[in-house]
């Protein structure tokens, strides 16, 4: 990277390919919970964009409902945004793309936002391949409303008030190959190597990338008996008032190496069992991605890493045959193009 020159007093900020620094990619200042694990996801934006020296002018973000679909505010703020509405942001950013393909379309989501109220829109996103990445900020439950279940929730797990889930949990990764998603990988909010280098491969990527972030809630995911449990925490503190409780947790930052497993502990006491894809592992058959993705479910270990690419599917763009110029900036004469050409295409129907 190079170097902008120094002021007086003042050490050289270091700049990517296009003259920018990393704050150039920061957004507004996170209203999530300290420790939460969206917040490092964020990050991980806005270092893969910086380090990749991605035009934050050209990118358009998309969300729909949730703390998740908030963090779109806390990155990239020179770049275009839409929040929609619950579950339904994939009809919106699809839009965007056909008006303007010349963006680079960034969708935010939670659990809730995409595997319940959103599926419908998700899986029709996802087979046809539209130029996209697409981030599940994944934590089992719906943040904003107080921590119910989602439905990317393991089976048997625990609310803090007790309630076990009897429902098996959706694996959106295996879904999306399955549906034709053409670049599928699975990562951890708090494995800042590994996340980082999978967003900056999805940059590169030209199709739709789902990306399925483990991303703890640090306010709901807890349970009874935790020492960090919402209840335990809120017994100890006295000057709650009528505001709400969130508790402050740190950040889990974990890094291990391809290959390998590692039990990561949560801000809960619950353990999560990490496994790393190993080096060798080619990413170009569905059917091992599916394979690989079964066999660490049946051990109870979540699977992280690239985990299905194909760059040779057509996106929905080429499909869509659109002229190269974006539509969205094309003249009425282009767009409008009269009468005696409408009738021409009547006359080819007949
Ligand atoms: C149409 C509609 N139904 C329900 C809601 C209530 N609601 C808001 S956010 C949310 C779920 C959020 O969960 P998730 O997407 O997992 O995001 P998180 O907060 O966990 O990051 C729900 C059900 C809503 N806003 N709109
Ligand atoms: S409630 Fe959970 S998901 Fe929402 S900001 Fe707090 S920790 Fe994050």
């Amino acid at each position: 990277m190079a170097q902008t020159p120094a002021t007086p007093g003042r050490p050289a900020a270091k700049v990517n390919r296009l003259g920018l620094a990393r704050d150039a990619y920061r957004g507004g200042k996170t209203t999530l919970c300290a420790g939460c694990g969206h917040n490092a996801i964020s990050e991980r934006i806005i270092d893969a964009f910086y380090e990749m020296g991605v035009d934050p002018y050209r990118v358009a973000k998309f969300s729909g409902i949730g703390c998740s679909s908030k963090s779109p505010a806390y990155f990239l703020g020179l770049s275009h945004g839409f929040n929609a509405v619950h579950g339904r942001m994939p009809a919106v950013a699809t839009g965007a793309a056909l008006a303007n393909h010349q963006l680079m379309i960034v969708g935010v989501s939670g659990d809730g936002d995409t595997a319940s109220i959103g599926m419908g829109q998700f899986v029709h996103l996802m087979r046809r391949n539209l130029p996209m990445i697409y981030i599940i900020e994944d934590n089992g439950v719906y943040g904003l409303t107080k921590g119910q279940f989602s439905a990317t929730a393991d089976k048997g797990s625990r609310l803090k008030n007790g309630v076990v889930n009897e429902l098996p949990a959706i694996d959106m990764c295996a879904m999306a190959i399955e549906l034709g998603a053409s670049f599928v990988a699975r990562a951890f909010s708090g494995d800042k190597s590994q996340l980082t280098t999978i967003l900056k491969a999805a940059v590169s990527h030209r199709g739709t990338v789902l990306l399925d972030i483990i991303s703890p809630c640090v306010t709901f995911n807890d349970h009874e008996g935790s020492t960090k449990s919402y209840d335990y925490v809120k017994e100890h503190e006295e000057k709650l008032g009528d505001l709400g409780f969130v508790p402050y947790f740190e950040d889990i930052v974990v890094d291990y190496a391809p290959g390998t497993t590692r039990e990561v502990t949560l801000h809960d006491g619950s353990r999560l069992l990490l496994s790393k894809l190993p080096e060798d592992y080619s990413p170009a058959r569905k059917a091992d991605a599916l394979r690989v993705l079964a066999k660490a479910r049946a051990r109870g270990e979540v699977l992280t890493g690239i985990l299905f690419v194909d760059p040779t599917l057509d996106d929905f763009i080429s499909l869509m045959n659109l002229v190269d110029e974006p539509l969205a900036t094309l003249p009425e004469s282009r767009v409008r193009p009269g009468r005696e050409v409408l009738q021409q295409i009547m006359e080819e129907y007949k």
